[in-house]
């Protein structure tokens, strides 16, 4: 029988639809739904699930799956005439035949390219013509990368403007023993109180409430430190100046019909975006916007683990 590495699989997945399947050699894995272009599953070598999901997440077309990572294109929010968070989440992607040279680096084996095109529907309510390429790797570490290329391919000489998020819901053991480090002293636009602009205080975020805040001008390092189970998250991105942190707490999390009463606890996202200055592209121009995520052990304790030194880290 052969023992020959799988790292790349296509196949059926709940309610039948595609998705591949990424694996790497010490047992990590990762899943992505070609509906949305969405990764659903990412875990460690132990086979824990680093990403949420909703026991409640409809896999049905046109609701978006809720959790793991939904790609919010070509708007982050809601306003004008688009639905929120764009239609990319609620699109089929196809395998990209023809994938443009990705810069690729040899030592990743398992990874696939997803290829989004304008449809005739999205035109009716945006319309643009565009090629949204999106390469998902899963490292040889286990790190999760996610790249976007977004190229304008108007033929009528007209420039677009996007909003975009990687919208990461990060699994945690418990939302009160979590911290954020790397958006200290930062300003942020205020969801909850109409987007106005306010600065965030001194020291790592931590969570007793609802919160939805758009922190603007954001490192490229963000850490998430999961007290309870030793793991800290890194997310490094680029060209995502912005980063968005949404735990919608119990009164929101019982009026989401596809969200458990009680999920609040258990999820928290932070997602690399580009909201305060949305991006214009002439035709022909393309952009590129890319995370990483890995997850590390850390000692965290009474301050043992120095989460700055996490963020200089290499
Ligand atoms: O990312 C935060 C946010 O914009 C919140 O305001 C909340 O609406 C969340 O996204 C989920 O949006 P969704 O459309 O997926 O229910």
């Amino acid at each position: 029988m052969s023992t020959e590495m799988v790292y790349v699989e296509h196949c059926k997945g709940i309610n039948g639809l595609d998705k591949v399947v990424l694996r790497e050699v010490r047992g990590c894995s990762a899943e992505v739904y070609l509906y949305g272009g969405q990764v659903t599953s990412w875990k460690n070598e132990h086979g824990e699930e680093l990403l949420f999901v909703s026991s409640k997440a409809i896999f049905k077309p046109p609701k978006a799956i809720r959790g793991g990572i939904p790609i919010c294109f070509p708007q982050f929010g809601s306003h004008g005439s688009l639905e929120q968070h764009g239609f990319a989440r609620n699109s089929f992607w196809s395998i990209d035949p023809d994938p443009s040279p990705f810069p690729t680096n040899s030592s990743n084996k398992a990874f696939v390219d997803l290829i989004l095109k304008h449809s005739e529907e999205d035109v009716k309510i945006w319309p643009h013509r565009y090629e949204f390429r999106l390469r998902v790797t899963l490292g040889p570490g286990g790190d999760l990368m996610l790249t976007s290329r977004i190229r304008n391919t108007n033929t009528d000489g007209k420039p677009f403007t996007f909003t975009f998020a990687y919208h990461t819901y990060f699994s945690v053991s418990d939302i009160s023993e979590v911290r954020v480090e790397g958006l200290e002293t930062l300003d942020y636009l205020d969801n909850l109180q109409n987007k106005e602009r306010f600065t965030e205080q001194g020291d790592a975020i931590t969570f007793e409430s609802e919160v939805d805040k758009i922190y603007v001008s954001t490192p490229t390092k963000i850490a998430i430190l999961d007290h309870e189970r030793k793991r800290t998250f890194v997310l490094r991105k680029d060209g995502l100046p912005d980063a968005v942190v949404w735990n919608p707490w119990d009164k929101k999390a019982k009026a989401m019909p596809d969200f458990g009463d009680d999920e609040y606890k258990h999820m928290l996202c932070v997602e690399a975006a580009c909201v305060e200055k949305p991006i214009t592209l002439k035709p022909g121009e393309e952009w590129r916007g890319r995370q990483e995520l890995s997850a590390v052990p850390s000692s965290y304790c009474s301050g043992q683990l120095d989460p700055q030194r996490v963020l200089q880290a290499g």
